[in-house]
C-alpha cells in the first residue's frame, strides 16, 4: 500500500481539537492601537502554505491560532450569531454576497492593503463583491471527481459516482450541500444555482438512490480516504487531489464532461473580529507575491495573484488540473447566493442525509 503523505486523522480535526481548547475563546475588545499580537484564523483544511503563518509572525510578531471549517454553511453558521473571535476567514464567492446581505464581514481598507496591486485584474471587480469592497480573492478551482488509477475505470461523467452501482461502497462526496446537490442537478441538465422546487427534488431522488453505493460525505478530505484506501472514486477539489496526485501516481482527477462549480475562495474580517489591524496585515501578507507563491506551491490551488503566478514553475503554471482549459471554464458554473431558496436546498439536504 502506497504511504500516506500525512496522517490519515486529518489536521481539521486535531485543530478542531485545539480550537475547542479555547484558541477563540471570548477575548477583550481592545482598540486599533492596543491590538494583541494575536490573530484567529479560521480557514478550509490543507488551505495554507507550509510557512505563511511562520512568515507572518517573524515579520509582525502576531502570534496565528488557526481553526477550520468544511463547508461554507458550517462557516456561515458559526457567525450567523455573533463573531466567536475570528479575525480572516475565507468565504466562497456565493457566501461573501450572503455574508455582506447579512452584515457578517466589514468592508476592508484598502490604503493597508499595499500589495493588492498583485491581483489580476481579471479578479479585482467580482459580481458578488463589486471592487473588493468586502473580500480579496484568494483562490479558485474546480470540484471533479478524484480517483485511483489502478481500480477504477477513467470516470468521465457525474454520473459515474451519483448514478452507478458500478462503484458500490467505494465512493465518496463532499459533505457540502451546495456543491453535492449542485453536481446531481448538473448531471441532470439543470444549473447548479436552480430554484425550481421540482429541480431540486429530481437532485434530492438521484443522491437518495445512490446513497447505498456512498461510503462516506466526507468533509473536506476525500482525498485522505483515497490515498488511505478507503474510497477509489471521490468527489472533491481539483487542488487537494492534486496535493495527493505530487506522492501518489495511481491518483487522477477529471472534471465531468456535464461541467463543473467554478469557484472563487476570498479573504474577509468579520464583524467584531477582536484584531481587525493584525486581520489586514495578514491579507496584505498573503496579498505579497512570494508569499503566495509559497502557498501555491504547497496546495496546488490556482491564484488570482498575477505576481505570485509568474513566480510558479512552468509545471505549476501550466498544469492543467490547476488552470483548466478552456472548455472546462466554458461549461463551468459560479454559485450565487439564491436568497430564501437555499431554504429548497437545506430541506434537500436534510432528506438525502436521512434517508
Ligand atoms: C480546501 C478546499 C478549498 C476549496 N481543502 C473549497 N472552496
Amino acid at each position: 500500500m502506497m504511504k500516506a503523505p500525512f496522517p490519515i486523522v486529518s489536521r481539521r480535526r486535531l485543530l478542531k481539537v485545539a480550537g475547542a481548547l479555547g484558541a477563540v475563546s471570548a477575548m477583550p475588545r481592545k482598540g486599533w492601537a492596543d491590538e494583541d499580537k494575536k490573530l484567529n484564523f479560521y480557514n478550509w483544511d490543507t488551505y495554507i502554505g507550509e510557512t505563511t503563518v511562520q512568515t507572518f509572525t517573524e515579520k509582525t510578531g502576531v502570534q496565528v491560532q488557526s481553526d477550520l471549517f468544511a463547508n461554507n454553511e458550517e462557516l456561515f453558521a458559526k457567525l450567523k450569531e455573533g463573531n466567536p473571535g475570528y479575525d480572516v476567514i475565507v468565504p466562497s464567492d456565493y457566501m461573501v454576497q450572503t455574508m455582506i446581505s447579512a452584515d457578517i464581514i466589514v468592508p476592508l481598507d484598502h490604503a493597508k492593503l499595499t500589495n493588492i496591486g498583485n491581483l489580476d485584474s481579471a479578479f479585482t471587480n467580482p459580481s458578488y463583491d463589486p471592487g473588493m469592497s468586502h473580500s480579496v480573492p484568494y483562490k479558485w478551482g474546480t470540484v471533479g471527481i478524484g480517483y485511483r488509477m489502478s481500480k477504477v475505470e477513467t470516470p468521465t461523467s457525474w454520473g459515474d459516482i451519483l448514478d452507478s452501482d458500478k462503484y458500490a461502497g467505494r465512493i465518496a462526496l463532499l459533505a457540502d450541500e451546495r456543491i453535492v446537490i449542485g453536481c446531481a442537478l448538473k448531471y441532470l441538465g439543470f444549473s447548479m444555482n436552480s430554484t425550481k422546487e421540482s429541480e431540486i427534488q429530481a437532485a434530492r431522488d438521484l443522491l437518495i438512490k445512490q446513497k447505498k453505493n456512498i461510503k462516506a460525505f466526507a468533509p473536506d478530505e476525500g482525498q485522505n480516504m483515497l490515498v488511505a484506501g478507503d474510497a477509489d472514486i471521490v468527489q472533491e477539489w481539483n487542488g487537494d487531489i492534486n496535493q495527493v496526485m505530487h506522492d501518489d501516481k495511481d491518483l487522477n482527477y477529471i472534471v465531468p464532461k456535464e461541467g463543473t462549480n467554478l469557484f472563487i475562495d476570498n479573504l474577509a474580517i468579520p464583524k467584531d473580529a477582536p484584531h481587525p489591524q493584525n486581520a489586514l496585515a495578514f491579507i496584505n501578507h498573503i496579498l505579497d507575491a512570494q508569499v503566495e507563491a509559497e502557498i501555491c506551491n504547497t496546495i496546488h490551488y490556482a491564484t488570482p495573484n498575477a505576481a505570485a503566478r509568474k513566480l510558479l514553475s512552468p509545471e505549476e503554471q501550466n498544469n492543467k488540473t490547476i488552470y483548466p482549459p478552456a472548455d472546462v471554464i466554458a461549461k463551468g458554473e459560479q454559485l450565487h447566493d439564491i436568497g430564501d431558496f437555499v431554504k429548497l436546498f437545506d430541506k434537500a439536504w436534510t432528506e438525502v442525509q436521512a434517508a
